[in-house]
């Protein structure tokens, strides 16, 4: 197994419109803009094969990402303000009917920034991941935007957050750099 050669399968605005699961999916969820697609890509050594965005809010579709033996799901970001309340239902239903159906969710990627305290929907995310039994990691992104200090105190701040989620991983992680993009492949690949 491994991450070489994806292939863009498609995006799908309509939870009825899903593909089948055939095979295990890697899901990525957080916020609009966090990072979902330039962790994406520099998991599959790729410059542009997931659409990465300056203006968030704009992918209202779930995209699938083919791999032979599994498949990278990105699921459309929420907490943009500036979407209307039936986008923000538009994306309930998108998401919720994607986790309610019977599928082979290996693992959930949570992205969230590691730059500030945890946002409301980010807590509300996790909490949806944790009650619904599905297995999960934390990715927290952007390190290359803080200096070593910072960096020590996000990280420490963001461990004691989970410490109740006991075996929970939490992975520090730069698109810029690279940086953690081994350490999230290795474990994707122990989780299929
Ligand atoms: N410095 C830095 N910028 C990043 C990183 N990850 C994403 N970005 C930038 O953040 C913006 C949103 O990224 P994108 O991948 O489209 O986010 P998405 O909306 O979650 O898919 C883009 O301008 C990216 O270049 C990172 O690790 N470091
Ligand atoms: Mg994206």
């Amino acid at each position: 197994m491994s991450f070489q050669n994806a292939t863009f399968q498609l995006a799908c605005g309509k939870a009825g419109q899903l593909p089948a699961s055939t095979v295990p999916e890697i899901v990525f969820s957080g916020k609009s803009n966090v990072g979902k697609s330039s962790l994406i890509n520099k998991l599959i050594n790729r410059k542009s094969l997931a659409r990465v965005s300056a203006t968030p809010g704009k992918t209202a579709t779930i995209n699938f990402y083919d791999l032979k033996e599994f498949k990278l799901v990105d699921l459309p970001g929420y907490g943009y303000a500036k979407v209307s309340q039936s986008e923000k239902a538009r994306w309930a239903e998108l998401v919720e009917g994607y986790f309610n159906q019977d599928r082979r969710f290996a693992l959930i990627i949570q992205i969230i920034d590691i730059r500030h305290q945890i946002g409301a929907n980010d807590a509300q995310m996790v909490d949806y991941l944790y009650s619904k039994g599905l297995p999960f990691a934390i990715v927290l992104t952007k390190t290359d935007k803080l200096n070593k200090t910072q960096l020590n105190n996000q990280l420490q701040y963001f461990k004691d957050l989970f410490s109740d989620l006991s075996d929970v991983m939490l992975f520090p992680f730069s698109a810029l750099n690279g940086s953690g993009a081994e350490d999230i492949r290795e474990y994707i690949l122990s989780e299929i």
